[in-house]
């Protein structure tokens, strides 16, 4: 690699990310209701008081500067925010609004998730994705927290990994609101798009203009056979339909999704066309699809083909295709964010190697034209890791669950060393002196 090819470019933002509800505490919505009933995979784990971010927000973004990052990901909570419909919590938003400001007089520039996973209790009882009304109890929602952007030059996430929330939430049944039914999926997801460009028109609004996009969870497919057609086929489809679809219904206003015998559909939304100003990545395997000759079709499977070790949740550790996404997203014509990429790392020594590796893409891209504007880590601190629970730690800093107290992992001083210095090194490099120079 060249030494240009070795360098980040001064306006390049190096960031960290977190969601309200992996890392606040003390938050009531669909999730806690989930966990009440058993349904994580240790039936009894709960996120309860998260890492207690509510509170330590201080003392986390010092934790952010102090790795050399220059934005903070945050989501909103609906369900503070909201906790009744239609009856909005203003202290919830004041309490934003003051943690907004702060991120910024920390010189930390805030990058605000609106929909990370997580409703109002109320949410699925009443306007369900899959239902037409979710788009007006959305609107109605971001037209409330629109006035706490206002002056913070914050980029805007209307939307984190909806495929996930539509996989898991709507066509397996496996996280809220638990139904399992391709046309309900499909239906959750047209209103998903229509709902982030009704949020893009309250933004506008109020605003008078915004940096918006989606956050969207991408996998590297690859064939489980390689010489097998249908497996192929099935990495073709589940491209289109898992990576591209909702980018593609925000660049063209076209929705289309084609999963033959799962789910389906091709719908007009002009109002979504040309509704992002940057695409938002959030990469950290590759999957490999095998056909099965019975519903659903489809096996996915982590697999170690290059024998580098699974990840500790038991992803494949897969650099490459990160690169392999960051060239499929320049078709959009729209600067590129990565909104998230991590390792999950009990003990912390793999990080420093999987963020030097996945740079290392982010830079090959960059020198071949992907116009990619920054790089936020997944996650500032270890935290609730979902259906996982307290299992998996994908943090910079170390949190002990018990004490709450944050312990910086190897990976702090080696992320602090590049976004600092600009230059790609190895992690080798970073522990000699002159490193971060
Ligand atoms: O923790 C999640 C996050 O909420 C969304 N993206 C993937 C992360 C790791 O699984």
């Amino acid at each position: 690699m060249s030494v240009h090819a070795q360098t980040f470019p001064e306006h390049f933002t190096f960031g960290v990310a977190t969601s309200a509800y992996q890392v606040e505490g003390g938050i009531e919505n669909d999730w806690a209701e989930w966990e009440r009933a058993g349904k994580l995979k240790e039936p009894h784990a709960r996120c309860g008081p998260a890492v207690d971010h509510w509170n330590r927000f201080e003392e986390d973004y010092a934790l952010a500067r102090a790795v050399g990052a220059t934005a903070f990901r945050i989501s909103l909570e609906w369900a503070r925010v909201e906790p009744e419909p239609g009856r909005f919590d203003e202290a919830a938003l004041e309490a934003y609004r003051e943690r907004l400001t702060r991120m910024r007089a920390h010189g930390l520039r805030p990058v605000v998730t609106l929909h990370h996973f997580t409703h109002p209790t109320w949410f699925a009882g009443l306007t369900p994705w899959h239902l037409p009304a979710s788009v007006e109890a959305f609107r109605r929602y971001v037209r409330r927290v629109a006035p706490l952007l206002e002056g913070l030059d914050a980029l805007v996430i209307s939307f984190n990994e909806p495929m996930v929330l539509l996989l898991g939430g709507y066509l397996q049944g496996a996280i809220p609101p638990g139904i399992a039914d391709g046309p309900r999926t499909m239906a959750a997801m047209e209103n998903m798009v229509r709902s982030h460009a009704a949020a893009r028109q309250e933004l506008l609004e109020r605003l008078g203009r915004v940096e918006l996009g989606i956050s969207q969870n991408m996998l590297a497919f690859a064939p489980d056979r390689w010489w097998h057609p249908m497996d192929r086929a099935l990495v073709q489809l589940s491209a289109q339909a898992y990576n591209h679809a909702f980018h593609e219904a925000l660049s063209s206003g076209k929705l289309r999704v084609s999963m033959p015998g799962v789910a389906s559909t091709r719908v007009d939304i002009p109002a979504a066309r040309d509704s992002v100003e940057f695409v938002g990545v959030n990469y950290y395997t590759r999957a490999h699809l095998r056909f099965v000759p019975r519903p659903p079709f489809i096996e996915f499977k982590y697999r170690d083909r290059r024998e580098r070790g699974y990840t500790d949740i038991g992803w494949e550790d897969w650099p490459e295709g990160f690169l392999q996404i960051l060239r499929e997203v320049r078709r959009y014509g729209r600067p590129v964010w990565i909104t998230e990429n991590g390792i999950d790392d009990r003990d912390g020594q793999r990080r420093p190697s999987y963020i030097h590796e996945h740079l290392a893409q982010v830079l090959t891209a960059r020198a071949e034209g992907v116009d990619v504007r920054g790089y936020l880590y997944w996650s500032l601190l270890d935290n609730f890791e979902w259906l996982e629970g307290w299992g998996p730690r994908f943090g910079l800093y170390h949190v002990d669950f018990q004490t709450l107290e944050r312990r910086p992992t190897p990976a702090c001083d080696y992320y602090r060393a590049v976004a600092t210095g600009r230059r790609l090194i190895t992690p080798a490099e970073a522990t000699q002196p002159s490193a971060a120079r």
